[in-house]
């Protein structure tokens, strides 16, 4: 990774940290026990990817970052939900996250499932407000597209139905790029469509590469289950494999799905060629996200 990248990646972090815990303080919920574990899950780490995708299409399109705060705050919203919902007893019944106590176990269940359910809210309310340059009314509907029955929440869905003995990759695909996909494309899309000046064809561009990064963000996330460790991921390490789950590594093996990573990433780069340097960030994030670590 560049220097030029780390400093793109830190400033968008602590950009969007800052916002969110700004959004908090200027609207506590009116229920200590609320607020304090929607600060536990969001102010505690987490590599930020989301809003970095958000960032660095509004850089793509020469937007400011401060077009796209309210975006990128919203999709780390819905991120952090989905993890919540995610790592529920009836949903993957996880302990750990990000290196500490799932919110269900470091509060208790109903604190978490509404802790989610008042994420997904902020995520709205936070898009929806006025002022910024691009339609808020065209972004709330990206975004609920990319989190709901017909995105995220139907990946989720799938998921949890299918059949490890028999899934194929097209099916593996298909519940990807709705569970983790949708939600990658939209950060890419509400990016540029916050500077309020995406034409047509550009934005089909980086729909585009959204649609690539997000289905190579979870090959790599696949491999690391397998080749990582519990204290890296902040996560329980082998996981995929306990619950016997179809993933990329047990359909095509590792070295097959590092190269189907790499391609990806390939074809992402390809598809916002026409862009010139100011897309840097996002072809730096393509390399990012399929050699993290964590
Ligand atoms: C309404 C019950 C209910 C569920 C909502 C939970 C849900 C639908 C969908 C789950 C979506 C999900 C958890 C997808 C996993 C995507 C994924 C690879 C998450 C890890 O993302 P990272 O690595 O995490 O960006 P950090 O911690 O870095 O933010």
């Amino acid at each position: 990774m560049t220097l030029a990248f780390d400093e793109f990646r830190e400033t968008c972090r602590q950009r969007v940290d800052r916002n969110m815990a700004a959004s908090l303080d200027a609207a506590p919920p009116p229920c200590p026990g609320l607020e304090e574990a929607i600060r536990y899950v969001l102010l505690a780490g987490g590599k930020r990817v989301r809003p970095l995708l958000v960032y660095g299409a509004c850089r793509a399109l020469g937007g400011k970052l401060a077009d796209a705060d309210a975006a990128a705050c919203a999709v780390e919203f819905i991120h952090a939900y989905s993890l919540i919902h995610d790592d529920l007893p009836a949903l993957d019944d996880d302990d750990l996250r990000r290196g500490r106590p799932s919110l269900h176990r470091a509060f208790d269940e109903a604190t978490a499932i509404l802790a989610g359910d008042a994420l997904q809210s902020m995520a709205f309310e936070m898009l929806g407000a006025s002022g910024g340059n691009g339609n808020r009314a065209e972004m709330v509907r990206e975004l609920a597209r990319a989190a709901g029955p017909r995105g995220m929440v139907a990946g989720q869905v799938l998921d949890l139905a299918a059949d490890s003995a028999h899934t194929s990759l097209e099916e593996l695909e298909s519940i990807h790029s709705l569970k983790t996909g949708a939600l990658i494309q939209a950060s890419v899309a509400l990016g540029a469509m916050s500077t309020g000046k995406a034409a047509p064809e550009q934005l089909a561009g980086l729909r585009d590469y959204g649609r690539c990064i997000g289905l190579a963000f979870q090959i790599r996330d696949d491999i690391l289950d397998v080749v990582s460790d519990t204290a890296t991921l902040g996560k329980p390490q082998g996981s995929d494999e306990a619950r016997d789950k179809t993933t990329y590594v047990s359909l095509l093996g590792l070295d097959a799905a590092r190269n189907q990573a790499r391609e990806l990433a390939a074809d992402s780069l390809a598809a916002i060629r026409d862009f010139g340097n100011s897309a840097a960030p996002l072809r730096q994030l393509a390399d990012y996200i399929v050699e993290r670590i964590d």
